[in-house]
């Protein structure tokens, strides 16, 4: 396992995961293989409460069942596709990526396996270029149009592409739904925000439209804190939820494997993906971007593309599902 500490402009040293690849050939399934169960003094007989993989370095962290309330509160501005509110039970355990899935990891599989991008194929990605929304030639998860680092989260991926990517880290690797994403990104709580109910804390928490953003692009309504990165920030930068996910709300979208409904009427109350697995329409992504205004990162926040879609403000994270 390799670390690097980066400066945030919040002065912290932080240590943040970089994969570590050992690539293997193409459609190898090895997962159980390449699983390392992270130090744990408990019981030999329970769920480690963390995993890696091995071949990216992906940290996973063990979500246990339980019951929570999903979509906006009465108290809180959410528009109507977060409503209403509604009790889900959480009944099978599973795994969840500590962090949203990173270039680094990403470029791992492409090299693997010349894999390319619906991005790519199309040849354009939809996205804010500094100055404006829309479609742009050219752009793709190598030229997001904007600087990355390794352990930045990947954007500009499509819902297919990121099957691909769980496809290839082997069986039990998947997107998850959308009520197992809130259900971790909640951790426990029911307030807007995964913190609490103070907007002004998101800097410490999220990587959104801060006063970085706001000296470079002109008119954003930023929050009044600085999280120190107008576009994508490394992945851990920003303090984790109360089950240890980082960048649940802002960063990047992440995908969900749900069909879009425009609110929650007739929703399910289990963990099940809402609509056919693998559809092709429109789908659910969650937690906002890094250009979100910070009233708009509370944790129901939903969006949704067509699966084969690309924006520069758009990645994902991985479900591990327990056998
Ligand atoms: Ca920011
Ligand atoms: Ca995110």
């Amino acid at each position: 396992m390799n670390f690097k500490c980066i400066t945030c402009s919040l002065g912290e040293i932080i240590p943040v995961l970089i994969a570590c690849f050992s690539i293997t050939a193409c459609g190898q399934s090895e997962s159980e293989d390449r699983i390392i169960p992270l130090p744990y003094e408990g019981d030999p007989g329970e769920l480690a409460p963390a995993l890696q993989e091995e071949r990216t370095g992906m940290e996973f962290i063990l979500v246990k069942p339980g019951e929570f309330m999903m979509g906006s509160g009465d108290g809180e501005t959410g528009p109507p596709a977060e409503r209403p509110r509604h009790r889900v039970t959480v009944s099978r355990p599973y795994y969840l990526g500590r962090y949203e899935v990173t270039l680094g990891q990403f470029q791992g599989f492409v090299d693997d396996t010349g894999y390319r991008t619906n991005a790519e194929d199309r040849g354009k990605a939809s996205g804010w270029d500094g100055r404006r929304w829309g479609k742009k030639k050219g752009v793709n998860w190598k030229n997001p149009g904007f600087k990355q680092e390794t352990d930045h989260p990947v954007v500009c991926v499509s819902l297919n592409d990121a099957r691909a990517f769980c496809r290839w880290l082997g069986e039990g690797y998947r997107i998850p739904s959308e009520s197992e994403w809130e259900y971790a990104a909640r951790a426990g709580t029911d307030t807007a925000f995964y913190w609490g109910t103070d907007v002004e804390e998101v800097c410490r928490y999220a990587n959104g439209g801060d006063q970085s953003a706001g000296r470079i692009f002109a008119g954003w309504n930023t929050a009044a804190c600085d999280d120190g990165y107008a576009w994508t920030a490394p992945v851990g930068c920003y303090l984790p939820n109360r089950w240890g996910f980082h960048n649940m709300a802002g960063n990047a979208w992440e995908w969900c494997e749900d069909a879009w409904h425009g609110s929650f009427a007739g929703a399910p109350s289990d963990q099940g993906v809402w609509g056919e697995i693998g559809g092709g329409g429109r789908r659910v992504l969650k937690g906002g971007s890094w250009y979100f205004e910070p009233q708009d990162l509370h944790v129901a926040v939903r969006n949704s593309h067509r699966a084969y879609e690309a924006t520069n403000g758009a990645g994902f994270r991985v479900l591990r599902e327990i056998p």
